[in-house]
């Protein structure tokens, strides 16, 4: 079994899979937004694929092509793996793209360009319970050990794109004004047709009556679970293992609460809440 060194270089005091990124991030640093660029921003495990998939079918108006024959980590690269540099030059704009990293680590054409952004946020407890099934089945990451050992490692931010807590104060403080859009996972479960709606009503690209429920229809977790061009399946089995755990796993809110017993439930939110404190934002959802 590899050790977190081995497996991991850190790149402005974040932990990255050498299996995924090279150090070179000059590409990255280089980054040139452009006004009609659409960036999705996540901690891993938030929602970034479900987010990815129905922005390509909301600037599509509905349209299937490219979602059911492009893979979604190409139709949405990732802007920090220079890996992905050369899909991105062929991108037709308007682009929509992908990032993991906190906003202060931006390249300053975000600043200056009128790219929007879109935050997906989910309850950290289902993040910590979906990636700890994540890290068993991706193999570029550091076996996670015990559910408490887990723990330990994502409360530390020893897990890869570091801790949770700096992820969101960093976004929910960006200096974005309305170029900028706040949604949740629990929300887009909650209801995925008036999330689509609000999505489209962002980025100011109008879409039929018929298009919304079809949108929705096609981002449901069972037809994202049988996309080949969503879930992942067409990696090979040396990167991701979905005998292991699939990556289109369960899909709901809520599942940490048959993970999680009390006493880790108490310990989980008391670290979460001593990192944001005094932070001058609130939450979605209690914590407890
Ligand atoms: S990653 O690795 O950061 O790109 O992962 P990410 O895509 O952010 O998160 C994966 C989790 O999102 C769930 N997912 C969905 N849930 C509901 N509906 C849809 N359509 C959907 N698509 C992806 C996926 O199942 C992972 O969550 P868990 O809890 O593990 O099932």
């Amino acid at each position: 079994m590899s050790s977190f060194e081995e497996l991991y270089l850190h790149y402005r005091g974040l932990p990255l899979p050498r299996g995924t990124f090279s150090e070179d991030f000059k590409y990255f640093e280089e980054f040139n937004f452009k006004d009609d660029d659409i960036l999705v921003v996540t901690y891993p495990k938030s929602g970034t694929t479900w987010m990815k998939e129905i922005l390509t079918l909301v600037l599509n108006s509905g349209d299937l092509t490219l979602f059911q024959t492009i893979p979604c980590w190409l139709r949405v690269p990732h802007i920090e793996m220079k890996a992905m540099a050369k899909h991105m030059e062929q991108l037709a704009s308007p682009r929509s793209l992908s990032t993991h990293f906190l906003y202060n680590m931006m390249p300053s054409s975000l600043h200056t360009s009128k790219a929007k952004v879109i935050y997906v946020m989910r309850n950290p407890k289902d993040i910590l319970v979906s990636s700890y099934y994540f890290h068993q089945m991706a193999n570029f990451l550091e076996d996670p050990g015990t559910l408490d050992e887990f723990m330990d490692k994502f409360l530390k931010g020893r897990v890869f794109y570091g801790k949770w807590t700096d992820h969101v104060k960093s976004w929910k403080c960006a200096e974005l004004g309305d170029r900028i859009m706040f949604i949740t996972y629990e929300e887009m479960i909650q209801d995925l047709p008036a999330s689509v709606t609000r999505i489209s009503n962002f980025l100011c690209h109008n879409l039929s009556e018929d298009a919304i429920p079809k949108i929705a229809e096609y981002c449901s977790f069972k037809s994202m679970k049988d996309n080949k061009m969503s879930n992942y399946s067409t990696l090979p089995k040396e990167t991701m293992d979905h005998d292991k755990s699939p990556f289109m796993r369960k899909g709901i809110a809520g599942d940490w609460k048959i993970h999680l017993n009390s006493e880790q439930q108490t310990l989980f939110t008391s670290a979460i809440r001593k990192e944001l404190e005094g932070q001058n934002f609130s939450l979605p959802w209690s914590l407890d």
